[in-house]
């Protein structure tokens, strides 16, 4: 059996992620290739649980230390459960947020120690890191506007906009980092330009 294909979208708020995980989904069910689409945080019955808990602005105040634990918690479920036995068969998996979410918004935005992230990535992966990243980056007030018209934010969309310039800003580190792996689209266009440039990254893995 040929291993399925990692690939994870990722991006601040309201980029357009789930607008455009949708339309990889069906390019890729167009060319007959069997695709489960999950997302992080959350992607089984206790990583829901525990994405709940991390958006619910109303819960106590959140250590930054335990964040990252439920981030990672939620993370090796994920995997166990979903994610390996999806690639085992042969099944590509595409994922609305990973593991460059936790160095953008908790290395970035909540200022945590890269090497301590890098040591639970190692731990809670092993080896395993996505085939292909799709970065959807936009300037942080068009994503946040978005956000906004869609209604109530959670509690990471209460951070103030600094916090998500840090984000942006670590996000586009990554991908300077992981070049070969991080596709960078500008997401500050039409969609049907977005989705144009995605499906050039997307059929590179085609091939
Ligand atoms: N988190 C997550 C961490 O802190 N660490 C981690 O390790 C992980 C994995 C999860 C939160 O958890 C945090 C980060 C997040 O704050 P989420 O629901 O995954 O939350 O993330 P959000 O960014 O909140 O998701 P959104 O649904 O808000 O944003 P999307 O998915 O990027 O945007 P989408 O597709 O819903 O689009 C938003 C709106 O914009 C329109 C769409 O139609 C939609 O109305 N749109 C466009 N409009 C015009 N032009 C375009 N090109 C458009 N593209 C989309």
């Amino acid at each position: 059996m040929i291993r399925g294909k990692f690939i994870t979208l990722e991006g601040g708020e309201g980029v357009g992620k789930t607008t455009n995980l949708t339309f990889i989904r069906d390019y890729l069910q167009e060319h007959n290739i069997p695709v489960v689409v999950t997302r992080e945080p959350g992607g089984t019955v206790l990583a829901e649980k525990i994405r709940h808990l991390l958006l619910d602005k109303d819960s106590e105040i959140i250590s930054e230390q335990a964040e990252l634990l439920l981030i990672f918690a939620a993370r090796a479920q994920h995997i166990k459960h979903v994610i390996e036995p999806a690639l085992a068969q042969g099944e590509w998996v595409l994922c609305d947020r990973f593991t460059d979410a936790t160095y953008a918004y908790q290395g970035g935005g909540r200022n945590m120690r890269i090497s301590t992230i890098e040591w639970l990535e190692n731990l809670v992966q092993g080896n395993l890191r996505p085939d292909l990243t799709v970065l959807l980056d936009a300037p942080v007030e068009i994503g946040i506007e978005r956000a906004r018209e869609r209604g109530s934010f959670d509690r990471f969309e209460l951070e103030k906009i600094s916090f998500f310039e840090h984000v942006r800003r670590a996000y586009l580190l990554q991908a300077e980092l992981h070049p070969e792996r991080i596709k960078l689209i500008r997401a500050n266009r039409p969609l049907v330009d977005v989705q144009s440039a995605l499906i050039d990254v997307i059929r590179t893995l085609l091939r």
